[in-house]
């Protein structure tokens, strides 16, 4: 059948902006691979490619428009999302004026028609936007003041390079292009120094890697520059040509001696000293600047020394050379397709500190908010008053792929095509190629790219005409620099080309800036203050806490199935054990404005005063970093400062304050398709110890509670009264007794409800017919009244899939009544609960059921295949994704109040004992 190969460029928030290869089989994209005809990276993509084909088709995808009415959604036609967002704008523009309307423009893809985004709102007169970043602005505003501008080195031209520093820099995750130029370096015989405090993937890249305190780099800087100083070893010659500020940098330089500032740097001097030698006998030395760099306060100071260190060295405008920190992915189009130019400039908010910002706004307030690629609830500092402001906005729309924290706030969700579904051009802020972006598919669904939307969302105001031009008349447009540079579109469309930039930027020695002249450093007095800074204060918040680019994602780019329980935060073994923690431990991290649980990992080859862990998960999904960080702008370039947060660790809080570790759960499963999945996930969150026993795989019960503070009966195919076949079962029957007559809670999902029913004197029985699908059920009086049914209400449609039932116990209580099947959930005992229905579902396990079913791959319900239409099925993957959400919110509420159980079970225990 057809296969074909598409060329295209991948547009994620990635430096490499790989050139790929997509292949299409059946209509179907089957693979992503690099593309070895791109010049610079030359047939290699990173695992996270060969995967975004799952993500391109995830249960998890949202591929219909939605509609949040209070806590629920509903799929909507694009003519009703599209004519309410019109009808809002224009209303909000009426009485509150544009403003009032904020757009937030994200990271998630930066392409050539992401700039008629902004177009559209500058057609429409103008809203609020965002100034600063969340990313790097802070390198290039530095920069700015020493080159005149952030100019760099063209990644090739590192293979002229005898050494190498990566400064703050992670390429094995995040850049990957740049790793075989390192080791070609190092092949050559020459050093590649890593210089980042945390122990990252690069370190294998690196022949030594100097691990200063978070923020001391300016002093480290300045060592190696004060060492080449007193070795005479500086280039003279440009510094007196070139450089600006000289007899002032040089007074900042004697400031401190080289021991004062290692130790400033948190280095042993032999560090700076190695550092030092190799850009004197290692020449020519590319430094590359990475982002770790830029998210501090002082973030500048650093960067200006570096910059600072380069002209001493002599490796400024030199081939092989340079300070190199990143590209103007937006540089090479007509810019003035933003629009700025059609209005007069309108209000800006500071995108470091976006939640404080909407919530002070005044005249107007903020009432509505548009995002696209973005996920600021997750992403930006003060998680937590983010939310707060995107809660207190009247209207929020959400264009994007999956129902992230900012999704889950919003009341319109338009689902964005992926740039495997776009036609679009892309430049790199890594290297100096533009690239194809080429639909291999139709879109999913019914996505839309946003270009698409704002074509047709414009086409509802008066400035239709405007906006009217098809996607490759924009792009002759918006392109036309690149066709000036000797590139038309319809070469562009074939392969990478790369942009008229320097390999050598500066190599005529002359700078942009007011002089002329480099300028060195010359924050004397700053420098100072950062000094005084460099004690650690606070001895309850002893650490930094380093959030870096996790390895299999691109920031929050994940899908709330692929979340691990808790995040995972490394600590230097020894200062762990010193806190009575160890390694696997749930943890609580606390900043001055906020707390978060952990997962703690102990590692003896760490500094003893950062914590690291990856940036990216969502707050929904238990990983709530963000709220830890205060939400401050770094002094020069409007950046965020991610890394200034002062953290302090203990353990997760267990419920019985007397225990250091969190209260054990026994849970008894009985197949591999329903192991628990969040019921578990939400027990992990809040800090319980889980004791599987796979029974399917003929694991044995322990004889009784033990010290285990709640049990948990997961389903599976069996029917409850086989004992024959599961000879476990009445041991079973009798252990959820025994765990209730101590009030130890006890919970029965499905086959575990049937069989707690059994254990009380409850009957079991095969239905007619199978039960599956989402069912909306009624909850009872008892139900609504129940300490933990009861805050979880309103029921949202739950997940089934069964064939037997039950008949109540005489003892117990029904909470939800189903129908055609009664019993869905019953209380029973002193604090034990069934629930027929599947609660711990995600949206990946009901596919997954759902494909089982259907292919009929599960004997028990292969006579079932055919009881439900293909229409059916089509409705349910529509819905799936706002369907597995609000299960999750349900079942998040029942796992917490459950749990509430356990703490009196075990205060019981210990009071009798
Ligand atoms: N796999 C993957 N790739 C990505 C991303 C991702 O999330 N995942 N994100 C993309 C994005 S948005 C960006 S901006 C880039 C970022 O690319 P990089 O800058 O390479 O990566 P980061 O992890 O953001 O930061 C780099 C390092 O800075 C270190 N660091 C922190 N503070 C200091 C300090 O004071 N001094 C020194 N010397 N080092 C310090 C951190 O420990 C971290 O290892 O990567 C892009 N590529
Ligand atoms: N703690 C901590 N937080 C950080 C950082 C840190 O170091 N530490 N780093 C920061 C950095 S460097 C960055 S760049 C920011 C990133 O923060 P954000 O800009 O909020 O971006 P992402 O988390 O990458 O999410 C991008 C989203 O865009 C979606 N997307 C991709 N393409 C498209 C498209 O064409 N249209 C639409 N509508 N959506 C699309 C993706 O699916 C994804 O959901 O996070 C910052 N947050
Ligand atoms: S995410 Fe980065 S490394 Fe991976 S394929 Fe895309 S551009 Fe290449
Ligand atoms: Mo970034």
């Amino acid at each position: 059948m057809s296969r074909r190969i598409v060329t295209t460029t991948c547009t994620r928030d990635c430096p490499n902006t790989c050139g790929l290869l997509a292949t299409v089989e059946k209509g179907r994209l089957t693979r992503l691979t690099g593309d070895p005809a791109h010049p610079l990276t030359r047939g290699k993509a990173c695992r996270k490619a060969m995967r975004y084909v799952e993500r391109v088709y995830s249960p998890e995808r949202v591929t219909r428009p939605m509609l949040r009415r209070g806590d629920r959604w509903e799929l909507v036609s694009w003519e009703a999302a599209l004519d309410l967002i019109a009808q809002r704008m224009q209303a909000i523009r009426e009485e509150s004026g544009p403003e009032a309307i904020l757009y937030y423009q994200g990271f998630g893809e930066r392409t050539a028609l992401k700039l008629l985004n902004k177009y559209f709102f500058n057609l429409f007169g103008g809203v609020t936007t965002l100034r600063g970043t969340l990313c790097g602005g802070t390198g290039q505003a530095s920069q700015n003041l020493d080159f005149g501008e952030r100019v760099s080195h063209d990644p090739l031209d590192h293979l002229r390079s005898a050494s190498m520093v990566l400064w703050a820099r992670n390429p094995v995750t995040t850049n990957i292009s740049l790793a075989p130029i390192a080791r070609d370096i190092a092949r050559r015989g020459g050093r590649v120094l890593l210089v980042d405090p945390a122990p990252t993937k690069s370190v294998a890249l690196a022949s030594r890697h100097i691990a200063p305190r978070p923020g001391g780099d300016a002093f480290l800087a300045l060592a190696a520059a004060r060492l080449i100083l007193d070795a005479g070893a500086e280039d003279r010659g440009f510094l007196e040509r070139h450089a600006q500020g000289l007899e002032e940098y040089l007074r900042l330089v004697r400031r401190w001696d080289v021991a004062e500032l290692c130790h400033l740097a948190g280095v042993p001097v032999a560090d700076a000293e190695h550092l030092a030698e190799t850009l004197m006998l290692q020449k020519p030395t590319s430094m590359l600047l990475g982002w770790g760099l830029h998210r501090h306060v002082q973030a500048h100071l650093a960067i200006r020394a570096i910059d600072a260190l380069g002209a001493v060295s002599g490796n400024i405008g030199v081939p092989g050379g340079g300070v190199s920190q990143g590209f103007e992915e937006y540089g090479p189009y007509d810019q003035h397709y933003w629009g700025d130019s059609l209005r007069p400039p309108r209000r800006t908010l500071l995108m470091p500190r976006v939640g404080e910002e909407i919530l002070a706004a005044t005249e107007p307030p903020i009432r509505m908010i548009y995002v696209t690629a973005a996920n600021p609830v997750c992403t930006a500092p003060r998680s937590d008053k983010v939310a707060q402001a995107f809660r207190q906005a009247e209207f929020v729309v959400y264009s994007g792929h999956f129902l992230d924290d900012t999704a889950a706030l919003a009341h319109v969700f338009l689902p964005a095509t992926t740039f495997l579904e776009e036609e679009d051009v892309t430049a790199s802020y890594g290297h100096n190629f533009v690239g194809p972006v080429t639909p291999a598919i139709p879109p999913v669904g019914q996505c839309k790219s946003e270009f698409r939307m704002f074509y047709e969302l414009a086409a509802r105001f008066d400035f239709a005409d405007a906006f009217r031009k098809s996607e490759a008349e924009w792009l002759e447009r918006i392109c036309a620099p690149i066709r000036r540079q000797g590139c038309p579109l319809e070469q562009l469309r074939q392969g990478a080309f790369r942009l008229d930039a320097p390999m050598v930027p500066f190599a005529d020695k002359v700078f942009p800036t007011p002089s002329g002249r480099l300028q060195l450093q010359d924050d004397l007095e700053d420098m100072e203050h950062l000094a005084a800074e460099a004690t650690p204060a606070d001895p309850h918040r002893p650490f930094r806490l380093l959030t870096i680019a996790p390895h299999d994602y691109i920031c929050s780019e994940r899908t709330m199935a692929e979340h691990a329980p808790l995040p995972e935060v490394l600590c230097n073994a020894a200062v762990a054990a010193s806190l009575g923690l160890a390694d696997g431990a749930a943890v609580r991290l606390h900043s001055a404005v906020g707390q978060a649980p952990a997962r703690l990992r102990t590692r003896e080859q760490l500094r003893p005063d950062i914590l690291v862990a990856e940036r990216g998960g969502w707050a929904r999904a238990g990983h709530d970093l963000n709220r830890l960080i205060r939400d401050t702008v770094s002094r020069v370039g409007n950046g965020t400062p991610y890394y200034e947060a002062a953290v302090g660790l203990q353990p997760l809080q267990a419920l019985d304050k007397r225990v250091q570790a969190g209260p054990r759960i026994l849970v008894v499963q009985h197949g591999p398709h329903s192991l628990g999945g969040n019921f578990l996930k939400h027990l992990e969150q809040l800090g319980c110890a889980l004791h599987p026993v796979r029974t399917f795989e003929g694991e044995a019960l322990p004889p009784g509670p033990e010290d285990f503070a709640g049990l948990v009966v997961m389903g599976g195919p069996q029917h409850a009264w086989d004992d024959a076949d599961w000879p476990h079962f009445p041991s079973l029957l009798h252990l959820m007794r025994d765990f209730d007559t101590l009030g130890r809670p006890v919970a029965g999902v499905c086959l575990g409800a049937q069989l707690l029913a059994r254990a009380w004197g409850g009957e079991c029985f095969a239905m007619e017919s199978l039960e599956f699908g989402f069912v909306q059920h009624a909850v009872t009086q008892a139900g609504a009244e129940d300490p933990v049914l009861g805050p979880a209400l309103p029921l949202p449609r739950l997940m089934e899939f069964h064939q037997d039932s039950f008949r109540l116990p005489p003892q117990a209580t029904l909470l939800v009544r189903g129908e055609p099947c009664e019993a869905q959930c019953f209380r029973v005992g002193r604090a034990s609960y069934g629930f027929q229905f599947h609660l711990e579902v995600d949206a990946v396990t009901v596919a997954a059921w759902t494909r089982m079913l259907r292919q009929g791959t599960v004997e028990t319900y292969r006579q079932y295949r055919e009881q439900h239409d293909d229409a059916y099925f089509e409705t349910l993957a529509a819905e799936l994704p706002f369907l597995a959400d609000a299960s999750e919110g349900f079942c998040r509420t029942i796992v917490t109040r459950w749990l509430a159980f356990a703490g009196q079970g075990l205060a019981g225990r210990q009071g009798q004992g």
